[in-house]
């Protein structure tokens, strides 16, 4: 299956001009669910909560997906003949992930500064599965939900389903070697 040579593609492209996150995937077959899938993020330099961030790059890109070890074409067919419906086995930020046993895969790294505030752009490309997305310490002000501008929402956590995009402000609080963005 050539296209499997794709896995862990990502692409953070970057347009400058008109708004927000977007995810783009394959249509073809299950390609979407191997791999061929990641953000597009269209940028607005006259965005209306421009004052409510300091950093919003490349860098504040976070996907979220699922994975699973059974190739998605491999998996559907066994589906279809009547087998159980695929659960995916673990999940990734922006394209790295455990499981229980696996290689020290090294993990999604951000690296951020006390008192900045970062705006993150949470863009699911999951095929199936959903998260809850937290980072502990920290509250989440919403900005932009699904490519529509938002009057700023501060929650503790958002819940984000299949192809969904959030745009979230975080100030970080204080200074700590590593903190985890955590997603369920
Ligand atoms: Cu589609």
């Amino acid at each position: 299956m050539y296209w499997y040579t794709f896995y862990f593609i990502r692409l953070q492209a970057l347009i400058i001009y008109p708004v927000i996150p977007y995810r783009y995937h394959s249509h073809l077959s299950t390609q979407y669910v191997d791999g061929i899938r990641g953000p597009l993020v269209i940028y607005d330099p006259q965005h209306p909560h421009k004052n409510l961030y300091d950093v919003d790059d490349e860098s504040t890109i976070i996907t979220l997906s699922d994975w699973y070890h059974t190739p998605g074409l491999d998996a559907t067919e066994a589906w279809l003949a009547g087998g159980a419906e695929p659960v995916p086995d673990f999940g990734l930020i922006n394209s790295a992930g455990r499981y229980s046993g696996c290689p020290e895969v090294q993990r999604a790294r951000i690296n951020v500064t006390k008192g900045k505030r970062y705006r993150f752009r949470i863009v699911s490309i999951s095929a199936e599965g959903f998260f809850d997305f937290a980072i502990q310490g920290h509250s989440l002000t919403v900005l932009e939900a699904g490519g529509s501008n938002h009057v700023p929402y501060t929650m503790d956590s958002i819940q984000i389903l299949l192809g969904k995009r959030y745009s979230v402000v975080v100030r970080i609080n204080f200074s700590m070697l590593r903190y985890s963005p955590r997603s369920s």
